[in-house]
Order: C-alpha cells, then structure tokens, then sequence
C-alpha cells in the first residue's frame, strides 16, 4: 500500500457549480486543491485567477497546491503568499523568472512550501541548484497551458533521474498532465508521491468523485 496524494486541477471543474465541486471533492477524499494560475503571456492561455484561488481558500481546509505559470512571478507572488496559509504550495517555472532562487526564497520566508514545475522540454541539469532548495518538484508530462492533452511520453526520462535525486536532496515528485490510472499504478510505487487529476481520470466522468478516488487507492 502505497500513500500518495491526490490532487484536483480545479480548471477542470465545472464552474458554474464551484461551490458543490469543492464539497464533493472535499468529502470525497482528495488531498489537496491544484490551482492552474496562467497569464495569458507564459503560456497562452487564461485559467484560474487570484480571486478564484481565494474562494477556494475559503471553501476548503485541505492545503491548496498552487501551479504559477506566469511571466516573472517575482513581481506578483506576494498576492498569492498573503492569500495563503501554512501547508500550502506555490510551484514556479524556473525559465519564467531571472531570479527563480530570489522568487522561491519569498514563498519560504512566507511559510509556504516552495516547488519548481518542471516543462516537458526543460532538463533536471538546468534546475539542480534549485532542487536543494524546494520540497516539491512538479514533472509536467504535457505542455503547460491547457487540461485534456495527451501524455508525452519522452518526460518519462525525467522522472528516472528525478527519482535518483530526491532523497539526496530532500524534495518529493508529483505528476501533472494527462494522469491516467496506468501511471499511476506504474510510477507510484516507484516513488512519485502525487498525481494531478484533471479530465484523464477525474473530471467529466458522470461519476461520484469519492467513487473515482476510492478506486484510484485501491489499485495501489
Ligand atoms: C496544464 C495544467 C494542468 C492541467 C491538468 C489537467 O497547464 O498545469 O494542471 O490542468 O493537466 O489534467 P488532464 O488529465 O486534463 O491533462
Ligand atoms: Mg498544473
């Protein structure tokens, strides 16, 4: 028996009944809410906005997990570490910022847990020296921007030498993009610790969300 977590890509809810996805989520056992913020610049698209994240913050006592994909997120992060509290995530993109060290220092000092997202074409060699410094590395196994994409399978290279690093240097991996049940089962025993659920496996189902959840824990 494997513990791992899972986590909601509350893009994916359905909004116009956020109230109740929450809730359902909430009693059905996830264990953390995964809030896509994008710019519109980073990557193209728009998903989840600050205000968003606040209504979720104040729906939930789980941790949220809180996905930046925006241009220099150093000028911004303050609004999203004081919308915060302690348990929760804020995860970067290191090529979005001149000073992802800087940025990441501000999530700490602001008591939250600091991570780095991790593109399909970025290396672990060009974020190593920030590995020392997170808790949680976000392996992106589609191109960051939109839910409902297919699984690339070329990152899985990354996850290998992720694996080799992370007790060393002290962070846990988590999956993002295109999770299906199938990696689950192959990559949770191997160490990686969270899996974002998104359109793949959780949402758009017609299904009870406790249901899906249940049967995702017991595969392992
Ligand atoms: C993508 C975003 C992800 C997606 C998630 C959706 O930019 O960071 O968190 O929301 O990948 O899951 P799925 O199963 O639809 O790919
Ligand atoms: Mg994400």
């Amino acid at each position: 028996m494997y513990k791992i977590e899972l986590m909601a890509s509350m893009m994916c809810a359905d909004y116009g009944n956020l109230e109740r996805e929450v809730k359902e989520l909430d009693n059905g056992g996830i264990d953390s809410f995964h809030i896509d913020i994008m710019d519109g610049r980073y990557v193209p698209n728009f998903a989840m906005s600050l205000n968003d994240l606040k209504y979720i913050r104040s729906a939930t006592d789980k941790p949220l997990d809180v996905h930046l994909m925006i241009e220099h997120p150093n000028n911004s992060v303050g609004l999203f570490t004081s919308s915060l509290r302690k348990g929760d995530t804020i995860y970067i993109h290191p090529e979005a910022e001149y000073h992802p060290s800087t940025t990441l220092q501000k999530i700490i000092d602001a008591g939250l847990i600091p991570g780095v997202a991790l593109n399909p074409g970025t290396s672990v060699e060009s974020a190593r020296m920030l590995l020392r410094i997170v808790k949680k590395v976000l392996v992106m196994s589609v191109n960051p921007g939109n839910a409902g994409q297919m699984f690339l399978p070329y990152i899985r290279e990354k996850y290998t030498e992720l694996l080799k690093l992370k007790d060393e240097m002290g962070f846990e991996i988590y999956w993002d993009g295109a999770c299906g049940s199938d990696k689950i089962k192959e990559y949770a025993p191997l160490g990686v610790k969270g899996f974002v659920l998104g359109t793949t496996l959780l949402f758009g189902k017609k299904k009870p969300y406790g249901e899906t959840l249940k049967m995702i824990r017991d595969l392992l």
